[in-house]
């Protein structure tokens, strides 16, 4: 106790001269300060409406009204569109000027996506896959983005963009072994369907847990901008994702570390059962762009065209200057969420039939092709029959295949497989010798 109180007496002493020599140079500071403003005030009045804000990381002016800023300051950004929703073009400068045999592959690859969904979606019905979802009605968000990138850029997915993925040239028999989870899936039958990755094609690999992609993709620009090399990144994510923190993350830091990266939502109405009135307050999600010093745009996502001119600009301009864009590319999941949900508990038909019927991105495409006559009722119905002919030939192909070797279950994370991994595999073994009834192996790849 004696030495405590030895200590707090020294320490007090020590407290106590700092404080002192401490309040003698503040004093002396004061008595300058005051000097040289009365200085000031004797020159001329003070005015302080001519004062403004010092304060680090704000460009504004002092106001002496109280008062709230409203949430719906920035509010009703407008929709960008090229077409109206009978193929016409409305501001001819706004016309891209795509050449017939580019927007036919537009139309093509459009409709062959279609076609897969149809067949795939089906085949989980049938019992055939585990696990499905489809892109109806989203087809002019996949096809006019990623007909505006650069085949180098690098796209972080969510899942429903295999429209992106198939316009890159992803085949369609990949597309179907991935779904089948057979020993040609290029993830060796690891993840659920439509997890499709592919390196050649500068794909990410999808990933459930959403949102995870939003601040991988700002990591991946900070590094290309880094490189230097005249590549993008692109980051697909939907409106439900946006709500997840991760997107605050990536969207602030590709901000501030000036990322050449371009958002994309697909802003589709619903994230599951939650409809877009549930999900946020604000006027949607290009509405936060500004809010994180990002230039952002929104578009009909229903416009091909609309999303191609879009994504270029923003590509050409994030790359130029090393900076992030926020496309809202406004849809709608005119399909169930995935085969695990059936929407006609929370929409109605109406509603649903209102987009696949009167505003469709592959109708609308359509409407200008037939008025350029670049399409006719014999090109569709000889179209539709070859297209639905090769994704039969892709399925069937993919059925029959082998599935993969189940030791891949093992490989591929470690160098050298850990003992806890050893273990694991050991006792898989164990348990499928002991139950050979249930494990046809003579289907796996040996
Ligand atoms: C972190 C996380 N929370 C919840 C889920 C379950 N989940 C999967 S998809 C989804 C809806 C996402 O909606 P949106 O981002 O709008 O994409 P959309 O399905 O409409 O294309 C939810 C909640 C998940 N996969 N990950
Ligand atoms: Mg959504």
């Amino acid at each position: 106790m004696a030495a405590v109180s030895c200590m707090n007496k020294m320490y007090g002493v020590c407290f106590h001269a700092v404080r002192q020599t401490a309040g003698l140079k503040a004093s002396r500071l004061l008595q300058h300060r005051a000097f040289r403003s009365s200085a000031v005030h004797r020159q001329q009045p003070f005015d302080s409406s001519l004062e403004k804000p010092q304060f680090p990381g704000a460009s504004a002016e002092f106001v002496d009204q109280l008062e709230f800023i409203q949430p719906n300051v920035i509010s009703g950004i407008p929709v960008y569109r090229v077409m109206d929703r009978q193929g016409n073009i409305i501001n001819p400068s706004q016309d891209p000027q795509l050449s017939k045999e580019t927007v036919l592959n537009f139309y093509q690859k459009m409709t062959l996506l279609n076609t897969m969904d149809r067949i795939l979606y089906e085949s989980q019905r049938q019992g055939r896959i585990s696990f499905y979802m489809t892109n109806y009605g989203e087809e002019g968000t996949h096809i006019g983005s990623a007909a505006a990138l650069d085949p180098n850029d690098l796209v972080f997915g969510q899942y429903r963009e295999a429209g992106v993925l198939m316009y890159r040239g992803f085949p369609l028999d990949k597309f179907m072994a991935q779904c089948y989870a057979n020993a040609d899936d290029l993830g060796k039958g690891r993840q659920m369907p439509v997890h499709y990755g592919s390196r050649d094609l500068n794909f990410v690999t999808i990933s459930s847990p959403l949102a995870t992609q939003i601040p991988q993709a700002a990591g991946a620009a900070y590094a290309v901008k880094r490189e230097n090399i005249n590549r993008a990144v692109i980051c697909y994510f939907g409106e439900g994702a946006a709500s997840e923190g991760d997107a605050h993350a990536g969207f602030n830091f590709s901000a501030t570390l000036e990322c050449p990266l371009i958002f994309f939502c697909r802003n589709n109405g619903y994230a599951i059962s939650t409809p877009t009135n549930e999900q946020y307050r604000g006027d949607g999600i290009a509405a936060r762009g500004p809010g994180y010093g990002m230039l952002s745009i929104r578009v009909d996502g229903n416009d091909v065209f609309a999303v191609y001119n879009a994504t270029k600009e923003a590509r050409r301009r994030a790359v130029a200057e090393n900076q992030p864009f926020l496309i809202e590319a406004m849809t709608y999941r005119i399909g169930h969420h995935s085969t695990s949900d059936d929407s006609s508990a929370y929409r109605s038909v109406d509603e649903v039939n209102y987009w696949d019927k009167q505003d469709h991105p592959i109708s609308r495409l359509r409407h200008y092709m037939t008025a350029r006559g670049w399409w006719s009722e014999d090109d569709e119905r000889s179209w539709r029959k070859q297209s639905r002919k090769t994704v039969m030939e892709a399925f069937e192909t993919a059925e029959r295949r082998l599935k993969p070797n189940p030791e891949l279950l093992f490989t591929d994370v470690y160098l050298e497989m850990t003992p806890s991994l050893e273990k694991q595999r050991e006792s898989l073994w164990r348990h499928v010798q002991q139950y050979k009834e249930h494990y046809p192996l003579d289907l796996y790849d040996k």
